[in-house]
């Protein structure tokens, strides 16, 4: 039965999408035990959770009633808006309601009476808690889409705010940008910030009411049409700098610049018909809880990761109390399917994954037996039961490969070496209160360095870690992670700069790029075609860098040999084929360009 349940459990991540438990109840065999995986929420609809707030005061229609005309009917001037009356009142909560079939509910702003001043307003929502969008931002406007606007966003709970899409219908004009599609970006520049006209242009305030902000067009880059390829994104938003945080946000920000004219210029004398009604704000996304938790929970007013892997905070963003033996670390989309949940430790346990000879893990004090957290860290498939018990003697192993290590180690096993506490030249540069003597190397030697410090007075960084340059010795922020990309770099250590030993055509600091001529495909790998040297043959088109669409009647790496030279019988059916000494040349050539030749 218990195998049952954790088949059940095990298939789970396959029937409910990808990403969606922390662990499972897995029998191996050991024995049953825990196995942790990568975690994120499920998507919702955030409007459901947002504050908003719109400015300036006053901006609002109603206060004293109005009277508004639309623009289909520029001279029929009936509709009133009234605050202090529910039926005639639109405050901004209407945004955000859910409405019954047909009957728009919105918010709406005082008509544009003071013209030639701007009509400016601000909608700024708020969430209090890191979001990441998985859908488009979709902004629903009643009576015409504005002719100019722009979309900011706030990674910082409203302290900072940076552009993240512009609008309008002359980008030139309105902002000095040429216009683009998110449709056209690549994979280099799949978090440009652009401005579009495609939202912006009058067609009839009934006919396209919806501004968006792309997201799946964006995610498309990598995932594919249909974003069937999510593997591939999943790889791009872990190993591409910047690329998570530019679908994450805190605060979203439409800044309403010009509203929409009727496909003309402005009447002055019907002012009455310029102004900006929003029925809708769709944003769909998930709380952001670093891959830590698969349930976030609206909980006193805000949204709230519920961690697992020991993590806690809104975000996951830290390590429980008692915890916290290794530095925190988000979770990893890689390796797929499953990622790593890089767990938090318990203290007395981190050891067993860092330390190298002379190892002070064989003189730490043992005052509780290890916890399983050894087995946080086994990779799926691993065998736990054996890990979770044996973190002792793999020390033991380890440290037997120096000579002194190993007398230690039997020093310490054979007889309790008790750690002195308060030692008088205990010198650990405050990285460890806590000094054993080892008396036949007559030596005094700091035990359980913190802050990822290791060494006789805890004067090294951990392997993987790098020293702090701007930080003293005795500094908690000493050694920093060198958090070397996993795919792109050759092991987990950096030198003192902290950069990572890279992969061949990996590169950057972290060996999260591409060097130029490769491209990045879970690794760094040669270009095969691109628009420069390894042109495409013969009408064929370079997908990804990865290979050439050959049209029917070509084949070959860049499409440059006709099927018809290969058999005969083709020729007939492709009419349009044009061999002879030009393809066959072009051929000759793309063999001797570099990068060709490691293929
Ligand atoms: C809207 O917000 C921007 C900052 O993002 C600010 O500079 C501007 O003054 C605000 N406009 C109004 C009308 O409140
Ligand atoms: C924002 O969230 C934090 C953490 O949950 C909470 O302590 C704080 O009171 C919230 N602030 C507001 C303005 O809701
Ligand atoms: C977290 O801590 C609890 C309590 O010590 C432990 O049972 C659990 O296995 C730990 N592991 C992870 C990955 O959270
Ligand atoms: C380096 O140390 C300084 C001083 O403590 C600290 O402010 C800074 O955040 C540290 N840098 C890193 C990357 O941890
Ligand atoms: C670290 O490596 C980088 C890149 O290889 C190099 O530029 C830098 O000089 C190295 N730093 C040290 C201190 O060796
Ligand atoms: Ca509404």
């Amino acid at each position: 039965m218990p195998y049952l349940v954790a088949l059940l459990l095990h298939c789970l991540p396959l029937a409910m999408g990808q990403y969606d438990i922390c662990k499972s109840w897995v029998t191996t065999d050991d024995g049953p035990s825990w196995e942790f995986y990568a975690c994120q929420p499920k998507a919702m609809r955030m409007k459901d959770y947002v504050t908003v707030r719109v400015d300036p005061a006053g901006i609002t229609c109603g206060d004293p009633p109005e009277r508004f005309c639309t623009h289909e009917n520029p001279y029929l001037c009936s509709d009133e808006c009234d605050a202090s009356n529910p039926d005639l009142a639109h405050p901004p909560k209407l945004m955000f309601d859910t409405e019954d079939e047909g009957l728009a509910t919105y918010w709406q702003s005082v008509t544009w009476r003071r013209y030639p001043e701007p009509l400016l307003a601000n909608i700024t929502l708020s969430w209090n808690k890191s979001i990441e969008l998985t859908d488009d931002i979709v902004i629903t406007f009643e009576y015409g889409r504005p002719t100019i606007m722009m979309l900011e966003k706030s990674l910082d709970n409203g302290r900072t705010w940076h552009p993240y899409q512009y609008y309008a219908d002359d980008c030139m004009e309105a902002f000095s940008m040429p216009a683009r599609r998110v449709r056209d970006l690549s994979t280099t520049s799949a978090n440009r910030v652009l401005c579009t006209e495609e939202y912006s242009r009058w067609a009839g305030s009934k006919k396209e009411k919806n501004v968006r902000f792309e997201v799946r067009d964006r995610f498309a880059i990598f995932a594919g049409p249909d974003l069937k390829n999510m593997d591939n994104l999943y790889t791009r938003l872990e190993s591409a700098k910047g690329l998570k945080d530019f679908f994450t946000v805190t605060d979203l920000r439409m800044r309403l610049l010009r509203p929409a004219l009727g496909g003309t210029y402005v009447q002055r004398e019907n002012l009455y018909k310029y102004f900006y009604a929003v029925s809708n704000i769709e944003v769909t996304g998930r709380c952001k809880c670093n891959l830590h938790a698969n349930l976030c929970t609206f909980r006193e007013g805000s949204l709230q990761c519920e961690c697992e892997h020991n993590t806690t905070g809104q975000d996951c963003g830290k390590c429980k109390k008692n915890f916290r033996s290794r530095s925190w670390r988000a979770g990893s989309y890689l390796p797929l399917p499953n990622g790593s949940p890089n767990a938090c430790a318990a203290a007395g346990s981190a050891f067993g994954t860092v330390q190298r000879p002379p190892s002070s893990a064989a003189l730490r004090p043992r005052p509780k037996p290890p916890e399983p957290p050894e087995s946080i860290r086994a990779a799926p498939k691993s065998k736990p039961g054996r890990t979770a018990h044996s973190a002792g003697r793999r020390h033991g192993k380890k440290a037997a490969s120096s000579k002194i290590s190993k007398l230690i180690r039997l020093k310490a096993d054979s007889g309790p070496v008790a750690p002195i506490e308060k030692y008088e030249d205990c010198e650990c540069y405050g990285h460890s209160n806590r000094c054993s003597y080892i008396d036949f190397l007559n030596v005094v030697t700091c035990v359980s360095c913190k802050h990822n410090t290791r060494g006789q007075h805890c004067q090294h960084c951990r392997l993987g870690f790098y020293r702090n340059s701007s930080a003293e010795l005795d500094d908690e922020n000493v050694c920093i992670e060198c958090n070397c990309n996993q795919i792109g770099s050759v092991h987990d250590r950096c030198n003192e700069t902290g950069y990572c030993e890279c992969k061949e055509g990996a590169t950057g600091p972290k060996c999260d790029d591409c060097l130029p001529n490769y491209y990045w495909r879970q690794g760094c790998f040669p270009n095969v075609c691109d628009d420069e040297l390894l042109l495409c043959q013969n009408g064929g088109t370079c997908y990804q860098n990865q290979r050439c669409l050959c049209p029917a009647g070509f084949k070959g790496v860049l499409c440059q040999q006709s099927r018809c030279e290969a058999d005969r019988k083709d020729c007939d059916a492709a009419p349009g084929a044009r061999t002879g000494l030009g393809t066959l040349l072009l051929g000759a050539l793309a063999l001797q360009l570099p990068g060709w030749v490691d293929l």
